[in-house]
């Protein structure tokens, strides 16, 4: 079984929609705000691929749970906890979370691309099932930033950079609310889902180019694959 949360403007409303699969929550949802006006928000099973139905997200979102066993997830994060991570700067202000960057880094501070360290020999496989999600060639994605999320540590609202094409992020060790807005007349159109760790996203089409896309502070360490590759036109 799985459900559909919805609150709509008049007031709360729990729509619950029945399916042949089991539902698993990937995270409590008592530690998240409450919805907001025209917020839609799915409850994720784990064990529930919804890349065939995904009606209340944007066009071009994909999620994809347990792309990686238990064990990738372990080794992995052993692997990514002794990357040269910094504090991300912005225009001279420094975030909570600190990043890592592979094959190319977009410097904020000075609007620029930047040629960067290749992608780490432990990372390519997990580079290869990220394109393969996405369906682009083996190594059609050449740039990775690897993100910290301490507890405390958030991401505000904003869109990826133009230069930048699709956007595959895969999360490890503890589940984030990934949230997305778009402009509707004086308001906002809202959806969010939760995204466990072990899981993958793809922004593509409207999600990537018309919604915004931001995560509220984490309560657990979580880090952050976010592969990319870059427009043809624009590819450095
Ligand atoms: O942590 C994530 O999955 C999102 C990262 C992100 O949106 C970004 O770095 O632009």
């Amino acid at each position: 079984m799985w459900r559909l949360a919805a609150t709509l403007s008049f007031g709360s409303l729990e729509l619950a929609l029945q399916s042949p699969h089991q539902l698993i929550m990937a995270a409590p949802v008592k530690s998240l705000r409450p919805p907001r006006k025209n917020e839609v928000r799915l409850r994720m099973s784990s064990q529930l691929s919804l890349f065939e139905h995904q009606p209340e997200l944007p066009e071009g979102f994909r999620y994809h749970p347990d792309v990686l066993d238990e064990e990738e997830q372990h080794t992995l994060a052993g692997e990514i906890k002794r990357l040269p991570f910094k504090e991300f700067e912005f225009h001279g202000f420094s975030g909570k979370r600190r990043v890592v960057s592979f094959g190319w880094q977009y410097d904020f501070n000075h609007a620029k691309l930047r040629e960067a360290h290749p992608i780490p020999a432990f990372l390519l496989p997990v580079c290869e099932k990220a394109a393969g999600l996405a369906g682009l060639a083996k190594r059609g994605l050449e740039h990775l930033l690897i993100t910290e999320y301490g507890p405390g540590a958030a991401i505000g609202w904003h869109k990826d950079r133009s230069i930048f094409a699709d956007v595959i992020g895969i999360s490890l060790l503890s589940p984030c609310t990934f949230r997305l807005r778009k402009k509707a007349g004086a308001g906002w159109q809202r959806a969010s889902i939760l995204l466990a760790p072990r899981s993958a996203y793809l922004l593509r089409g409207t999600a990537r180019n018309e919604w915004e896309h931001s995560i509220p502070a984490v309560d657990q360490l979580r880090y952050s694959l976010t592969f990319r590759n870059f427009r043809t036109e624009l590819s450095p």
